[in-house]
């Protein structure tokens, strides 16, 4: 539909913007803090570009109160951050430690003082150490206890003051690198054992949930899931049959399982004739029948194209682009399924992600039309190189164009019918992307840091701070 007037923002929009524990925080073994997957796996030379590591990143454990105090000037509605598990629990389990708690207790008042809501994630990826080497981690069923147990300490601890809650970010990103292409700790290529880690996931996640709905009744919790809608090559049925099948295993696969407790019948089949499918036990489909989040949260970055692929075709990719070297990330398929297609309508970024407001907007409905649930934008934005000028001033119109056309399509979904709860730009300051270092900057605030030295990390407002903060305030009516 083309509009000539787009219906408003409701009134408590929820403006945003979100991090990770790993990403910014540093201070890695400080007040009690255990060693996570994370922390070792970047000991590993050759693991992320230019051996980057969070041990520093950029000192937000150090200095939250100055950047809750950006978040303040900037009239931020909302923050998304991740709690670090070894920081509650340094071994994962049993003992509680006492300061972690008291360092996301200071974050969370700072934030409700400066009319910030806080949005807590219960997992970005940086399991403890000590669960990987007890039991394999997501391998283990003794997880879901474990999990559960270190989220209802935050429920009972946290619940009062924080109404938003996501509990696992990206299953599908941690699982997929962490157990296929090996780019994530613990670094197998295994899609069986991706398979069944992945349940254990789906598990983890219905426990979590229901927990929560005792411990926090009037609290809405879901997770975020890395979404990547697809769209076939071109009209060739074959093309559209490929993208079926691509939608059905990369996003139906979770979606499904997370919104109607049921895994997808093609999918299933597709594994069980391999041989792979997930070891379902007694009570588990029972659970995941039983519980539904309150919202769906989605990471949107890029859509994906993909075409036919015959039994002899394109294989896994073992070259992503992590250098910011345009057109370098590596065809990449599934053999008799689909392979991955260069969409020649988009526009790509440094490192080859297609720029695609309307794909935000087409799977904003698709997800509406499936699931009829509420959906928050936990994460969008752009990652690019950003150049500090000798006036301490960042003109990244590049990112301002980016996220005010993700808005306005944000605009357009609700406008259709969408319920939208808020949109979270990724990041608010830059910070340590995973794989890429630090030169690949998503921040409205520029961290004075790079790979080979960590500076003064001092932090420098760029346009797009001002621009959002208008955004906000006129509740997205000037973009
Ligand atoms: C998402 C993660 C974030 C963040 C973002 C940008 O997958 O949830 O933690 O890293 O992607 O990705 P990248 O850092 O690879 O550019």
């Amino acid at each position: 539909m083309i509009y000539e007037e787009l219906d408003k923002f409701q009134d408590d929009f929820l403006w945003g913007s979100a991090s990770a524990a790993y990403q910014v925080e540093g201070a890695w073994d400080k007040d009690g803090k255990g060693e996570s997957v994370w922390d070792v796996y970047t000991r590993q030379p050759g693991t992320t570009f230019k051996n980057t590591n969070g041990n520093i990143a950029v000192d937000h454990y150090n200095r939250y109160k100055e950047d809750v105090a950006l978040m303040a000037e900037m009239g931020l509605k909302a923050y998304r951050f991740s709690i670090a598990w070894t920081r509650i629990y340094p071994n994962g389990r049993n003992e509680v430690n006492e300061e972690g708690l008291k360092f996301y207790e200071n974050l969370i008042d700072e934030l409700i003082a400066n009319n910030i809501q806080p949005i807590i994630t219960l997992y970005h990826w940086d399991l403890p150490q000590h669960l990987q080497d007890l039991y394999g981690g997501w391998e283990s069923r003794e997880i879901i206890h474990d999990f559960n147990e270190y989220c209802v300490t935050l429920f009972k601890r946290f619940g009062n003051k924080v109404k938003h809650w996501v509990s696992l970010n990206e299953q599908n990103i941690f699982v997929t690198l962490g157990y296929v292409t090996a780019m994530h700790p613990p670094a197998v290529k295994d899609q069986k054992r991706m398979l069944e880690a992945n349940h254990i996931a789906n598990l983890a996640n219905a426990t979590v949930i229901e927990s929560f709905k005792k411990y926090v009744p009037d609290g809405m919790i879901g997770p975020s899931f890395a979404f990547g809608p697809v769209y076939p090559f071109s009209c060739d049925p074959k093309d559209v049959l490929s993208a079926e099948n691509a939608e059905d295993l990369n996003c139906n696969w979770w979606l499904d399982v997370y919104c109607k407790g049921k895994y997808p019948v093609f999918a299933f089949k597709y594994y069980e004739r391999l041989g792979i499918a997930p070891t379902i036990e007694d009570g588990d489909l029972e659970l995941l029948e039983r519980v539904k989040p309150d919202f769906i949260g989605i990471n949107y970055y890029q859509t994906s194209t993909v075409a036919f692929n015959p039994l002899d075709g394109v294989g896994q990719s073992e070259g992503i682009n992590n250098t910011g070297k345009k057109g370098t990330a590596k065809e990449s398929g599934l053999p008799g399924v689909y392979k991955n297609a260069k969409n020649a309508h988009l526009e790509t970024t440094n490192w080859d992600w297609a720029i695609d407001p309307t794909g935000l907007r087409i799977g904003l409905r698709r997800l509406t039309s499936k699931y009829n649930l509420p959906i928050l934008i936990t994460e969008n934005g752009l990652g690019e190189f950003d150049k500090l000028e000798e006036d301490d001033t960042v003109n990244d119109a590049h990112r301002i164009d980016y996220l005010s056309a993700h808005i306005k399509a944000c605009k357009e979904a609700i406008t259709d019918g969408v319920d939208l709860l808020g949109y979270c730009t990724w990041s608010f300051t830059d910070l340590l992307s995973w794989l890429n270092g630090y030169q690949k900057r998503y921040g409205f605030v520029y961290v004075d840091r790079d790979e080979n030295d960590q500076k003064d990390l001092r932090r420098i407002k760029k346009n797009s701070f001002y621009w959002y903060k208008n955004v906000i305030r006129t509740n997205g009516e000037e973009l």
